[in-house]
């Protein structure tokens, strides 16, 4: 579509590519690690196996800078808590957050606190609050438990939050949609997320309404978002007080972002619904195996939904185009990858040896 923002290389982040579309002035400093700027990865094979008449692509977030769509949100939260003449940030985290404001509160030159459930953050996310200098706090407690702590604390003291109650975060977020929609030339017909605090369904609905109303884009897409059964409170309409999935990331009980959330769903027609660990895990592995995407267990939710949907019919006969975003790189998550694959034969230096196991003679 014409109208579409023309793009230029080299890529300057989202708030210099969508300044127009952003809550930012000339005097907001940006604080910025060249975020955005994803790939749309057109499916090869998940796709095309699927019943229906579906173009399925894939949004890979975890080619941001820290290696999620936290990027995003967390460009414009930060900028504008410098604008605003913060010097210490804090968040409640599964661990992708954490890892995006400690590295653009280290670039901004701001302390930071961040605050995880003890035990259930994966490796790679933990070593990089660690890494980028983040005061590192683990909460014996979950999740929500580490949100409301944070919320008390930002009540009462200078500190900025930055989950994605933060309204600058959904701003951020937004960039996601319209990426999609220059990547395509429209907004898809679907778009599916994982769903944890429930922000990232929200933004990129919000995305989608801000260049419709805009007049950018002619439609909008039906918005799908997957819960992992075992933290399923927008599914099961209450609060899970023992959220329990092995896509730690999207293990929450209590989303921020609920209403906003199910006003996504209700207003594009769309749906949140769950998965099982097992279908989360399908997924993923085929996502890497059969596709050469690696992203990280809740990141696999959304094309697990898509699959479950896809079988049970819900596309229809009439062709369709499917966005699932692959929120965070698969690398964040390195002992689940290992876990689930064979281990690495130790063989000795011998090409003969090698040759016969291959059985390549
Ligand atoms: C890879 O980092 O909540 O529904 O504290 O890391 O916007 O919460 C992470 C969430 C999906 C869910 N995929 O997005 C956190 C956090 C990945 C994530 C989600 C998260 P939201």
């Amino acid at each position: 579509m014409s109208d579409l923002p023309a793009r230029r290389w080299p890529w300057r982040g989202v708030i210099e590519e969508y300044r127009e579309f952003l809550p930012v002035t000339d005097d907001t400093p940006v604080v910025t690690l060249l975020e955005g700027g994803t790939p749309l990865v057109p499916s090869r094979a998940i796709g095309p196996s699927l019943p229906g008449r579906l173009r399925l692509f894939f949004k890979y977030e975890g080619l941001n800078p820290t290696g999620s769509f936290k990027d995003r949100g967390m460009c414009m939260a930060i900028s504008k808590a410098k604008e605003a003449g913060a010097r210490i940030t804090i968040c409640a985290s599964t661990g992708n957050t954490a890892a995006s404001a400690a590295a653009y509160s280290a670039a901004a030159g701001m302390a930071s606190v961040v605050m995880i459930p003890a035990g259930y953050v994966a490796l790679g996310k933990l070593s990089q609050a660690l890494a980028y200098g983040a005061r590192t706090l683990a909460v014996e407690g979950n999740f929500d438990d580490c949100l409301r702590c944070v919320r008390e604390i930002c009540e009462a003291y200078p500190v900025a939050l930055l989950n994605s109650l933060n309204p600058y975060r959904m701003d951020g977020q937004k960039t996601g949609a319209f990426e999609v929609c220059e990547a395509l030339g429209r907004p898809p017909d679907f778009h599916a997320l994982p769903v944890g605090n429930a922000g990232n369904i929200t933004a990129y609905w919000w995305g989608y309404k801000h260049w419709y109303d805009a007049g950018l884009v002619a439609s909008r897409p039906v918005m799908l978002g997957f819960q992992a059964a075992g933290a399923a409170p927008i599914v099961l309409g209450h609060p899970v007080e023992k959220p329990e999935t092995c896509a730690t990331a999207i293990r929450i009980g209590n989303p921020a972002r609920w209403k906003d959330a199910v006003a996504a769903a209700e207003e594009s027609g769309g749906l949140i619904t769950s998965v099982t660990d097992e279908e989360i895990l399908a997924a993923y592995s085929d996502l890497a195996r059969l596709e050469g995407l690696f992203c990280e267990p809740a990141s696999a939710a959304g094309v697990a939904g898509v699959r479950k949907l896809a079988r049970e019919g819900y596309f229809g006969d009439s062709p369709a185009t499917v966005v699932c975003t692959l929120t965070g790189h698969g690398l964040k998550d390195p002992d689940r990858a290992i876990a689930l694959a064979p281990q690495p034969e130790t063989v000795p230096a011998d090409t003969d040896f090698i040759v016969d196991l291959l059985g390549l003679r």
